[in-house]
């Protein structure tokens, strides 16, 4: 059965990848596992038919027959469990690989997450201009710490993983931030993922989607 996912009619990204469909996109193309995209408008993602799928009003979501599921990470998950391919078959090194999972989401993102709110939202507050080198500094506190342990392996632990593919797409959101810049071996990790096939392939059709809405107008 092939699975829906659903992502922005319209991302507000400008067809950069930044928006959290990448990673479930990037996962079923590294698996090689065909899916469909529902596209949802704003005003869709918070109405109750979408609402009953992701209780937030969010995307992505991945439907599959009766299974529903919403949350970027849970979904990587579920499709690393199902196929071949993004966890190792060892135990302890599938724990560590869906530990670099959690860490990418509960701890590198928050911080990169408040970096977007502060330059989407709080411009206009008077107390933005404080605010945003905190911010800055909380994110090369994690940066910093990251780029120490991966050290000059290619990947995070061993092989590439779904840890490796989340914490890729987490790094990514600080694209136009300019801090990657200052990691030149976190720079070159994400460069790494970017270069996959599989990425390339997910990327394509997040900017298809974007081209095709553009056109519309
Ligand atoms: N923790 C959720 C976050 C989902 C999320 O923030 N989705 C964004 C797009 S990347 C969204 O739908 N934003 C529109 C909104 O919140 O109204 C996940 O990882 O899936």
């Amino acid at each position: 059965m092939i699975p829906t996912i659903t992502a922005f009619a319209q991302s507000p990204d400008r067809g950069k990848g930044q928006a959290r469909d990448m990673r479930v996109r990037w996962a079923l193309e590294e698996v090689g596992q065909a899916y469909d995209v529902r596209l949802v408008s704003f005003t869709e993602m918070k109405q109750a038919a979408h609402r009953a799928v992701h209780p937030f009003g969010q995307i992505p979501t991945y439907e599959e027959g009766d299974l529903a599921l919403f949350e970027s990470g849970a979904i990587v998950l579920h499709i690393a469990q199902q196929h071949a391919g993004l966890l190792p078959d060892d135990p302890n090194a599938r724990a560590r690989a869906i530990t670099w999972m959690f860490a990418a989401l509960s701890t590198v993102e928050p911080p990169i997450v408040d970096l977007g709110v502060a330059l989407l939202l709080e411009r206009d507050q008077p107390w933005y201009a404080q605010r945003l080198p905190i911010v800055r500094d909380r994110i090369r506190v994690r940066l910093g710490e990251l780029a120490t342990r991966l050290g000059d392996a290619d990947w995070l632990d061993g092989a590439f993983s779904a840890g490796d593919l989340m914490m890729v797409t987490v790094l990514r959101r600080l694209n136009i931030s300019g801090l990657l810049d200052e990691y030149p071996s976190l720079a070159a990790y994400v460069a790494r993922g970017e270069a996959r096939p599989a990425f390339q392939r997910a990327f394509d059709a997040q900017l298809t989607v974007f081209n095709d809405a553009s056109k519309r107008g």
